[in-house]
């Protein structure tokens, strides 16, 4: 097989194609960083190319996005890691008024690897939901995920909620996502920002051990 079919199936929202053609590539020993960062990821940039240069409309997204989801059902499996004390609690979400998942799914995907217990709140997440699930642990580091400049507020929402609550001090506010930058990051008052959901990982286990 060739590896970068499994680009093609994403770009052409290939479902079926996408999820067999992972799963031959695993058989054959790549590992699933390889194929998320090289195929899987460079296809929803250029999907959202195409979308940009309105070759592609919300149907045609919608179909490489399930293509990529039916390509991660086989990599996400194989990222978890068992057993074991977790270094960390993550608590991660889209926020509110934005559905998309796929990167936020990622990173959840690759903190669970890293040994983080991750509780997943799904898209379209109100700040107050982040509150009452931070509460649950000290040091939990809570994980936003924004696709859209209109949705970016909404960290800062999530933030000043956190205060509000008293919970700012015994929290790690992670922000992420295409249009988030470390300048927001900085200014909204976010402990950290990434490019990506490796460097994430990394990022996180930092501020955990501090
Ligand atoms: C797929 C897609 C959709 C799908 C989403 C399906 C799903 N289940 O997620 C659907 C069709 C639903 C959709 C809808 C819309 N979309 Co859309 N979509 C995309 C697209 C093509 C790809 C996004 C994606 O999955 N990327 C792949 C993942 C892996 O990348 P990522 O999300 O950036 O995540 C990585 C990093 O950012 C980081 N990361 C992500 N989250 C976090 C969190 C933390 C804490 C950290 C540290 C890191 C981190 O790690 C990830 C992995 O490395 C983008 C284009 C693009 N290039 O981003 C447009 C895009 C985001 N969409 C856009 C738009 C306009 C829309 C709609 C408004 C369209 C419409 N007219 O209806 C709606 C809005 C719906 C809503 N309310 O949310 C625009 C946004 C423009 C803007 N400036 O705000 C974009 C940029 C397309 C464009 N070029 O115009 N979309």
């Amino acid at each position: 097989m060739e590896l970068q079919d499994i680009f093609t199936a994403i770009v052409e929202g290939e479902d079926d194609d996408a999820e067999e053609l992972v799963q031959e590539a695993i058989d054959e020993g790549v590992s699933p960083g390889e194929i998320i960062n090289k195929y899987m990821i460079p296809a929803m940039d250029e999907v959202g190319r195409l979308f940009e240069e309105e070759e592609y409309f919300v149907p045609e997204l919608l179909m490489s996005a399930n293509a990529m989801k039916a390509a991660l059902s086989i990599v996400q499996p194989l990222l978890k890691q068992s057993g074991g004390e977790p270094v960390g609690y993550v608590v991660i979400g889209t926020v509110k008024g934005d559905l998309h998942d796929i990167g936020k799914n990622l990173v959840a995907s690759l903190m669970e690897g890293g040994g983080f217990e991750v509780n997943d709140l799904g898209v379209d997440v109100a700040p107050e939901r982040f509150v009452e699930e931070a509460k649950k642990h000290d040091k939990t580091v809570v994980c936003l995920s924004a696709l859209l400049t209109t949705t970016m507020p909404q960290m800062k929402a999530t933030i000043e909620a956190l205060k509000e609550a008293g919970l700012r001090d015994k929290t790690i506010v992670m922000v992420g996502g295409a249009p988030v930058t470390q300048q927001f990051a900085d200014e909204i008052g976010a402990d950290a920002y990434t490019l990506n959901a490796s460097s994430a990982v990394q990022k996180a286990k930092e501020l955990v051990a501090k």
